[in-house]
């Protein structure tokens, strides 16, 4: 695995994003030392870019891994001149790696955006997010390529408050449209009819990341490593351990070989929280299901936008997902009936639970509700709370059962979790 990681960031455009996010020690690339390392190539023809994208197979990495060449083709072939958003505003708290990105690499996200907006035959430009770091970082590389006169763009910037909605696609549309940074009804989903009512293109900051890399190896290239339906490699945050930080590893690793290399005791792990707080919690097994979309989802949960969290034998996971809904209950946007109630009610469950306050009839309720709230919100965020809800009860029957009968070691060891 070490080689792995090695060749990974060896062959990728951020060579050094495989090193530990430290503070002080991942300094801001400035557009020479990009167009040094090859940034800025000179643009292709659309079409055949689109041919290596489709090739390489990229999948979008705020969450949804959906085809990004699918997505470019609906939005070039639309009605109307498409706008493409690079969309960097991280609502997900257990993830760092989009303002990593802009603030450390703002101009392989922005040679990325150039990309995608040749690819959809878009001049309306924007960047949107909510972090002042990334806003500052990402002005001055506009200014640079400004007096560089390197890609002449009116890239528009636009900064929202930070909260867990706001970056969900409809949500930024919604924002660019001027109205308040909240989640709509689909359809009309942005790629049909987004800012201004034209096809939009809305992606993660991470997905354009990847598109100087496949101009410049080619979509052969691009799959070298990585897994054939998750090709390429993915910026993971990992937390709750000594190694916390952002790595850029493979797709398909597993997390025990992640946390070996990292040099970590994998047996010291009792669960792990997986996308972020999107996809639930999984039991020690997952330390060797492998990080790509589709083996996360074959055992129940996700991969989302990349952020691992791992539960150590000192934190009890019933009292993980009970801070995680209590987080779903205050975060959601209090538009749909179903999330603004049912996210209230699950975390009453888990919170009386933790308390040893539940009865089994408050179990039962809490497994019904994981399972037909799922898809009843304009958004994801009712899902992610059932996720947490139907993994925990899965994963951890026997102490789910502890906590009915009142006697959780851990949690009586007095450790309080708030904030996972
Ligand atoms: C072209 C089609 N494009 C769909 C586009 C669509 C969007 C992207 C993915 O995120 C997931 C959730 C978690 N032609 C298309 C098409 N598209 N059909 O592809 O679409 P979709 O619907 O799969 O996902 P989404 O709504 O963008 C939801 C993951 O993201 N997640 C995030 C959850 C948090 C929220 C929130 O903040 N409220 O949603 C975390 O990991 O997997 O399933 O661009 O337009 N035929």
């Amino acid at each position: 695995l070490t080689a792995d990681i090695h060749v990974t960031t060896a062959v990728a455009t951020y060579p050094d994003i495989g090193a530990r996010l430290v503070a002080g020690v991942a300094e801001r690339e400035d557009l020479e030392q990009y167009r040094a390392a090859g940034g800025y190539a000179a643009l292709d023809d659309a079409e055949h870019l689109l041919e290596a994208v489709d090739h390489a197979g990229l999948r979008g990495r705020g969450g949804a891994a959906f085809p990004t060449s699918r997505k470019l083709q609906a939005v070039r072939s639309g009605r109307g001149v498409p706008v493409v958003v690079a969309n960097g505003e991280e609502g997900e708290p257990a993830s760092v790696k989009d303002r990593w990105l802009l603030r450390h690499r703002p101009h392989l996200v922005l040679d990325g955006l150039r990309l995608a907006a040749l690819m959809a035959g878009s001049n309306d430009v924007h960047v949107y997010l909510s972090d002042p770091a990334s806003e500052s970082s990402v002005g001055q590389a506009l200014r640079e390529l400004a007096d560089a006169a390197v890609w002449d763009a009116d890239v528009k910037v636009t900064l929202v408050d930070p909260t867990y909605v706001a970056g969900e696609e409809t949500a930024v549309v919604r924002a660019l449209n001027g109205g308040p940074a909240l989640p709509m009804d689909k359809p009309p989903r942005p790629f049909e009819a987004g800012v201004g009512g034209r096809p939009t293109l809305v992606s993660n900051v991470e997905t354009l990341a990847n598109l100087p890399l496949i101009q410049r190896l080619g979509g052969s290239g691009y799959r070298a490593v990585g897994t054939d339906p998750s090709p390429g490699t993915f910026l993971l945050t990992l937390s709750g351990c000594a190694a916390t930080g952002l790595y850029e590893v493979p797709f398909g690793v597993t997390p025990r070989e992640v946390l070996t290399w990292l040099g970590e005791d994998p047996g010291g792990v009792r669960a792990l929280l997986m996308g972020g707080y999107f996809s639930g919690v999984l039991g020690p097994h997952a330390l060797d299901v492998p990080l790509d979309y589709d083996s996360l989802k074959a055992a129940g949960s996700g991969l989302g936008c990349g952020a691992v969290a791992v539960v150590s034998r000192r934190t009890c996971p019933v009292a993980v997902s009970a801070a995680v809904m209590s987080y779903f209950a205050r975060e959601n946007a209090a538009q749909c009936g179903s999330c603004f109630n049912g996210t209230a009610a699950m975390s009453a469950v888990l919170e009386a639970l933790v308390e040893y306050k539940a009865a089994e009839e408050d179990v039962a309720r809490l497994a019904r509700w994981s399972t037909f709230l799922r898809g009843r919100g304009a958004c994801g965020t009712l899902d992610g709370a059932t996720n947490v809800a139907a993994s925990v009860l899965r994963e951890f029957p026997d102490l789910v059962s502890t906590h009915l009968d009142g006697g959780c070691a851990t949690c009586d060891s007095g450790v309080r979790v708030t904030d996972p």
